[in-house]
């Protein structure tokens, strides 16, 4: 078979339709140009029927620290709600489909079995179909969430749900790729509406705001088809992982350290939590560990703390703390646990741990506070946070991130809760 040439158009379907999606992924496809362009909605069928109300189209807002530049989105066809599993198995059996990507989040890849709430088991449905249907052209799965070799977990989460006939076709049809994302995408504000319509006419029910910063580095694997994603500056790479790490360690591990550590200390947003003496330290800290476990070069790495700490302090975007600080329970052992593990354990890692024992606090205050925490775990959360003995109530917490009972990490967060700042 001839590799076909990337400029070679196709369909694309795109799993998990939120903000960042539409601001990122689905941005630079519109961009690269002449794909057509089929989105599911996570669980909330909202998104399809507000976009669909409104031919697909959406305005993206990016927000600079000084002014907004506003555009209108034209990429999408007919968005489907998750639910519609019939069309999405329709369009993986139909050989003009090359690429599915995903932003289902880091949940969304342990989910299970039932394709009524799993990507990974709807998918399976669908490449069986494409399967049954007889279709030799080959098709990329593309995982875009933040995860470590998210194109590997994809890869187990998704075979872990195929019939063995599937199972054995697989890897002859299908290319599981990861990639590294990257554009901070605050929830919209209220104004954001009439920003789009001000300059664009655009009357828009859902509409994106984000930042200037945009990256893309996707594994150069491809056996099919793909948009021309060169065209919207995103590089290909066969080296995914060190690009991974770094984004996930320094950008995610900070946020993750920021969200909890500046709601902790009375502040809501990003904006406010890296300009608080204290937890600025402590992003300092977790960011000396975290590059001790990079391998490149210094200068590399100081020009990208110092870009994202731009970012961070961008005044307009308006970045809430409590967008960030949802589903810690599948963030934290991606982003900290493992500079810990690297670095040698909890005293060899202190800003780490600052980011975990960040966490317990927050979800202690939150669940005795009456507060909702985000979380896939938040029953077995609001379970262990109001426990009394602080040594247990720790360490349910941490069990809950697979940290064993007796490990050293216990003792450690609780005197690190205890030096958290507070207002
Ligand atoms: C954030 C990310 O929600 C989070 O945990 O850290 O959404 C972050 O804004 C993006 O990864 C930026 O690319």
């Amino acid at each position: 078979m001839n590799a076909p040439s990337p400029s070679d158009v196709g369909r694309l379907v795109h799993l998990g339709i939120g903000n960042f999606a539409r601001s990122h992924t689905l941005h630079a496809t519109d961009v690269a140009g002449g794909w057509s362009v089929v989105p599911f909605t996570g669980r909330s069928a909202a998104m399809a029927d507000a976009l669909n109300a409104q031919g697909g189209k959406y305005g993206l807002i990016v927000r600079g620290p000084e002014q907004d530049e506003v555009s209108i989105v034209d990429v999408l066809d007919e968005v489907h709600p998750a639910s519609d599993i019939d069309a999405l198995v329709r369009l993986l059996a139909d050989p003009f489909t090359a690429v599915v990507t995903l932003t289902v989040t880091e949940k969304g890849y342990a989910a299970g079995s039932d394709p009524a709430t799993s990507a990974p088991a709807r998918l399976a449905l669908g490449l069986k179909a494409r399967r049954e249907a007889g279709v030799t052209e080959p098709i990329a799965l593309v995982s875009c969430d933040n995860l470590t070799g998210n194109g590997q977990v994809l890869r187990e989460a998704v075979l872990a749900e195929l019939d063995e006939e599937t199972a054995a076709w697989f890897d002859g049809h299908v290319d599981v790729i990861s990639s590294m994302v990257d554009r901070i995408t605050p929830s919209a504000d209220d104004g954001a509406a009439q920003t789009v319509r001000d300059a664009t006419g655009l009357v828009d029910a859902v509409p994106v705001v984000t930042e200037p910063f945009t990256e893309w580095v996707i594994e150069n694997r491809f056996r099919g088809r793909r948009p021309e994603w060169e065209k919207a500056g995103v590089q290909f790479t066969d080296d995914i992982e060190v690009h991974e790490l770094r984004k996930l360690r320094l950008l995610n591990g900070a946020h993750t350290l920021m969200a909890y550590a500046g709601q902790v200390a009375g502040v809501q947003r990003v904006d406010e939590a890296i300009s608080h003496r204290e937890v600025r330290a402590l992003v300092e800290q977790l960011w000396a560990e975290a590059r001790s476990t990079l391998p490149l070069p210094a200068d590399e790495l100081d020009a990208y703390t110092a870009a994202l700490e731009d970012r961070f302090r961008n005044p307009r975007l308006a970045d809430n703390l409590i967008r960030i600080a949802a589903d810690g329970s599948v963030k934290l052992p991606v982003r900290a646990l493992p500079v810990i593990a690297e670095r040698g354990g909890p005293d060899k890692a202190p800003g780490e741990v600052a980011a975990v024992a960040a966490w317990t606090a927050w979800v202690t205050d939150r669940v005795r506070g009456g507060d909702e925490v985000q979380d896939p775990k938040a029953e077995a959360i609001a379970a262990a946070a109001v426990l009394e003995d602080t040594t247990e109530r720790v360490s349910g917490l941490l069990a809950l991130l697979g940290v064993p009972a007796v490990d050293p990490l216990v003792d450690a967060v609780i005197a690190e809760e205890r030096r958290l700042p507070r207002p």
